[in-house]
């Protein structure tokens, strides 16, 4: 089949070779009393995304045992312990506010929004460490075209799942509940900005954000937010959990940027899982070809 691939996307992102992912693997996680329609199935098929230059991708162990989720826990292996809990289906994502057609989309009808695509982004925590993934999604923008922002959609908001029954982590106050983040509506458009439903040909493992997470790559890892049930277009900037929780440690651009130190550590450098020396941070994690262009004007250590 064919799948289109934005100019702004490099060609080393991702390659021209088709591949299936898992298919019985997409069909058991929703044989919970779901079929995914024939056309849904038939944009199951990916392109591989081929691996960065000079950058390994992390194995599938890093990055599923490696995790923040605080909804499970606040250490990096209580994610991987605890969200089996999570039931992700049935699942659905409420869309609205300041659009044309507002509409709830069941993960049968996110599926067929559009071809499933592999891309190989690298990540960057906050907290000075970072990962190579092979997520599996499709352009963000594909879903808010579907709902048609207004002139007054300037900002979207998202949010994840917030049950007491399923996530044990939310009985404690470490961020305000519903774990909260934010794009304004042209970083949203951008065709780096997906969601994502899978990651190494598989479906999302609970721990990753099962059954559907945002991923954007210039920005540090606590903006992709995970498991996300509602998704809301604003005219003002919305409240960010991180941000609510410490206004001067986390912006609400929170791009990567190696010049803008945590006030408690340097942002120069990362430590790759799985790699000894440290890496020297990039500007936007290395995709400032690509999105720069969107902060022209804009100062970078003002709006962290
Ligand atoms: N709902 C929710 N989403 C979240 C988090 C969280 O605690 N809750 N942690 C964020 C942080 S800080 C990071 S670094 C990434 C890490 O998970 P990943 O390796 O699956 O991207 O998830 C982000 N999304
Ligand atoms: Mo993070």
């Amino acid at each position: 089949m064919l799948i289109r691939k934005p100019a702004e996307i490099e060609p080393s992102e991702i390659t021209p070779k088709s591949v299936y992912l898992n298919r019985r693997q997409f069909m058991a996680t929703t044989a919970g009393g779901l079929f995914v329609a024939a056309d849904a199935m038939a944009s199951l098929s990916a392109k591989p995304g081929v691996p960065l230059k000079d950058e390994k991708t992390n194995s599938l162990k890093e990055a599923t045992t490696y995790n923040n989720y605080y909804e499970f826990g606040v250490n990096k292996e209580d994610p991987a312990a605890n969200a089996g809990s999570l039931k992700t289906r049935p699942w659905s994502i409420v869309v609205d506010g300041e659009v044309a057609k507002p509409k709830t989309f069941s993960i049968d009808d996110l599926l067929k929004l559009a071809p499933l695509e592999e891309r190989i982004y690298r990540m960057r925590c906050v907290e000075g460490w970072s990962m190579v993934i092979p997520w599996i999604g499709f352009p963000l923008a594909a879903l808010l075209k579907q709902v048609e922002p207004t002139a007054k959609g300037k900002f979207v908001a998202f949010e994840t799942l917030n049950d007491p029954k399923q996530m044990p982590g939310v009985k404690y106050a470490v961020l305000d509940w519903p774990y909260r983040e934010g794009l304004r509506i042209d970083e949203a458009m951008h065709p780096l900005a997906i969601l994502a439903v899978g990651m190494y040909g598989d479906v999302l493992p609970n721990q990753n954000g099962a059954p559907i997470r945002l991923v954007v790559p210039w920005k540090y890892g606590f903006k992709s937010i995970k498991s996300i049930v509602r998704i809301r277009l604003v005219e003002q900037q919305p409240k960010t959990s991180w941000n609510m929780a410490a206004p001067n440690e986390y912006g609400f651009y929170s791009n990567v940027n190696p010049k803008v130190d945590h006030p408690r550590w340097s942002q120069a450098t990362e430590r790759r899982i799985g790699e000894f020396s440290r890496r020297k941070t990039l500007p936007f994690n290395g995709y400032a070809d690509q999105v720069a262009g969107l902060y022209v004007g804009m100062d970078l250590m003002k709006y962290f």
